[in-house]
Formats: C-alpha cells, structure tokens, sequence
C-alpha cells in the first residue's frame, strides 16, 4: 500500500528498511537465546540512550566502542533488514532493539530468559518528539501541521502503531521475573540511580568511577557530539541535512507545550 506507509498485519512501518518478509521471519523463526538483552520502546521514546547506556555498562564505561560502531550495529533493530541480518548469524550473548507491539514480537520470547528492558515516554512527548523527526524523515508519512499529525497519532496512524496498544500489551509483561520496565521521565529524573539499577538487572557491576563515566559518556550533551549515536550518519540519505535530528531537546520546551495545548483544543 503506499500511502506513506508498509503496512503489515495491520501496523505501520517506514518504506526504508522493512519488508513483510522480514518481519514475518523474525516473528516465526528468529531464535532469542537466554544470554541475549532485548530493548524494547515504542519509537522517540528515548531507544537510543538507553542502548547507548546499556553498550557503555557492558564496556564498563569505555567509550571506545560507541565511538567507533554506529548504534545500530552495537544494538541491531530485529525487524529491520539490515539488523535481523546482522543479528541471525550473531554468536553469543546479543544487544538486540526494537520498537515491534508485543504481537509482532519474535515468539521465540515468551519461552526464553532473555532479559528485557522496556522503556517508556509520556505520549505528549512522544507526539512532539515523532512530529518533528518523521517530519524531516524521507522514509515515513510527513505531515503537514502538529494537528494533522496528532489525529494520525490518536488512531494510531504513525509508525509502529497505536501508542496506547503498544504500551498496553507490552505492559502486561509487568511482574515477569526477565522484565525491567523503566520510563524516560524517571531516567532522567535519577539518571544515576536508574543505571545503577540497569547494571544490576543486567549482572554487571560497575566500579564507581566505571559508572560515573558511563554517565558522562550517554550524557545528552555528549550523545549528541557523538556521530556513531546522533543519527548524523543518516543525514542525506534518510534524513532532511538541517531538520533531522535525533537528540532534539530531551526535554519539554515551553513552545512545544503551547502548540500542544493549542492542538488539543482544536481537536476536542
Ligand atoms: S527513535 O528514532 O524512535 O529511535 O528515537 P528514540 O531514541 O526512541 O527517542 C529520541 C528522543 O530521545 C531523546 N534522547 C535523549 N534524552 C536525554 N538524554 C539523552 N542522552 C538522549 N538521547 C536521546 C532525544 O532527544 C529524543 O527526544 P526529543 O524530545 O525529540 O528531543
């Protein structure tokens, strides 16, 4: 269908990158092994600092890694080509992302120990953020105003979905023993204590100093020098040279709440 979409099973994807064929294969067949981490966020809900966070407590704060390997070959995507390729032949204990609803989900899951970490965002920002990403995407639907975006956002018109669904059926994994769910809000509220509470989740203990430099290095300030983890790379082919930018703000801005409120009353 192009309608700015590719559509499977009923759920939006981007046109770069994705195929039915794929995604049907990583639901069916690929394989999680029990040693592997899967990181799991509905899109703009902060994925790439929690891989970044993650990459940077399994080198123990070395930053030699993330400044060498773009994040999406340190933390392939299983329901992109590119990554489900890169991650079917992988040896030993993986870093795996995705932003599939639990439905699409490799069904190898829900029968191995692999640990999980779900990370949540509010979906006020999740709509400010996605807004002015996909709007300078060449991959995904642009829309033509905030309010335009907010309706196709409601029913779910976006890529990867319903926000409301994904967060709704990965939740109900809540309580599961393999499960760490986290939300942005709180990340970067007591960044400190939530990526001490990361590497413990992941049994890997960081030296005070290991820790600390995790924590500069997967900083906002530092992740958006950082060209292996800014999506820099993408600008040109997938994203608008100016416009596309992954670390935006990190946080709600004053104007983004005043177009919000605006569209809000609009809409309703
Ligand atoms: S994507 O494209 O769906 O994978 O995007 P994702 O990485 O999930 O989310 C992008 C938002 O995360 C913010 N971000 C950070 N916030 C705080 N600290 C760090 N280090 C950091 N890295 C990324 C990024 O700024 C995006 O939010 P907005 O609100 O757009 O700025």
């Amino acid at each position: 269908m192009s309608d700015g979409y590719m559509w499977f099973e009923g759920v939006p994807f981007p046109t770069a990158g994705f195929t039915p064929e794929v995604l049907r294969e990583a639901r069916e067949s690929f394989a999680l092994k029990d040693e592997d981490v899967l990181l799991l966020t509905y899109p703009k809900s902060g994925t790439n600092w929690l891989i970044e966070i993650v990459c940077l407590i399994y080198s123990k704060g070395d930053p030699k890694w993330i400044q060498s390997v773009p994040i999406w070959d340190r933390s392939p995507w299983v329901e992109t080509e590119h990554g489900y390729n890169l991650l079917k032949d992988k040896e030993g204990p993986r870093l795996i992302s995705s932003h599939l609803p639990i439905q699409l989900i490799p069904k190898s899951l829900f029968n191995s120990k692999a640990k999980v970490i779900y990370l949540t965002r509010n979906p006020r920002d999740v709509l400010m953020s996605g807004y002015f990403f996909f709007g300078a995407s060449t991959f995904s639907k642009k829309p033509q105003s905030m309010e335009e975006y907010f309706g196709w956002f409601i029913k779910g018109n976006v890529p990867y979905g319903s926000w409301f669904d994904h967060t709704r059926g990965w939740m109900s994994m809540r309580g599961k023993e393999n499960f760490l769910i986290l939300s942005y809000e709180e990340l970067k509220r007591d960044t400190r204590s939530i990526v001490e509470m990361i590497s413990q989740f992941l049994g890997k203990k960081l030296e005070p100093e290991e820790l600390n430099s995790v924590l500069k290095n997967s900083s906002f300030q530092v992740m958006k020098e950082n060209n292996m983890s800014n999506f820099s790379l993408l600008r040109g082919q997938f994203l608008d040279e100016k416009n596309g930018i992954l670390l935006r703000k990190g946080k709600r801005k004053c104007s983004d709440f005043k177009i919000y409120q605006n569209m809000w009353r609009t809409y309703w």
